[in-house]
C-alpha cells in the first residue's frame, strides 16, 4: 500500500498537539507542585525551664527571681517542645499541646487565629490549616510567660516537597 507523503507531517503534528495537551512546557505559568497536603498529627509539651518551684534545688535562681534580678519576681521561664514545627502551605496541623506542670498556658499563633487554652496537668487539642507560606511564632499569652516562651511554625511552600 502507498502511502501519502503528506500523512508523515500530519502525525507529527498531531503528537505535538497531544504531547502539549497532555503536559508540555507552560511558559508564563507555575508549574503545579504535584504535592498532595497532608494531614499531620504534631504533639507540643509545654515544660518549666526556670520557675519559681526550682529555687530550692537551684540557688541562683533566688537571685534571679528577686526585685532587681535578671528575670525579677514576676516571671518565669517555660519552653514548648519542640520549639519549631515544619509542615507545607496546606497542610492540616491536628496539634495536642500537653502540659505536666500545674500553670496554665495557651498556644497562640496570632496571624492565623489560634489561641489554645491549656490548663494545669492537661493537654488541650486544636486543628488548622497553614494557608500561607512563612515564619509563624507561637506563644503563651500569659504576660507571667513571655517573652520567654515562644517557638516557630515554619509553613514551606508546596513547591518545595518532594
Ligand atoms: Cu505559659
Amino acid at each position: 500500500m502507498r502511502i501519502p507523503r503528506w500523512t508523515g507531517a500530519l502525525m507529527g503534528t498531531l503528537a505535538l498537539a497531544a504531547l502539549v495537551a497532555i503536559g508540555g512546557p507552560r511558559y508564563g505559568a507555575a508549574a503545579p507542585s504535584g504535592y498532595t497536603p497532608q494531614t499531620r498529627a504534631l504533639t507540643v509539651t509545654t515544660v518549666p525551664l526556670m520557675v519559681h518551684e526550682m529555687q530550692a534545688s537551684l540557688p541562683f535562681l533566688k537571685k534571679a527571681f528577686a526585685a532587681g534580678g535578671v528575670l525579677g519576681p514576676k516571671k518565669e521561664v517555660y519552653g514548648f517542645v519542640p520549639s519549631t514545627l515544619v509542615v507545607y502551605q496546606g497542610d492540616t496541623v491536628n496539634l495536642t499541646v500537653v502540659n505536666p506542670e500545674d500553670d496554665d498556658h495557651t498556644f497562640t499563633i496570632r496571624e492565623m487565629g489560634v489561641n489554645l487554652e491549656v490548663k494545669g496537668l492537661a493537654s488541650a487539642r486544636t486543628s488548622f490549616v497553614a494557608k500561607k507560606v512563612g515564619v509563624f511564632s507561637y506563644t503563651c499569652a500569659y504576660d507571667e510567660h513571655l517573652p520567654y516562651m515562644w517557638g516557630q511554625l515554619v509553613v514551606l511552600p508546596d513547591s518545595a516537597a518532594q
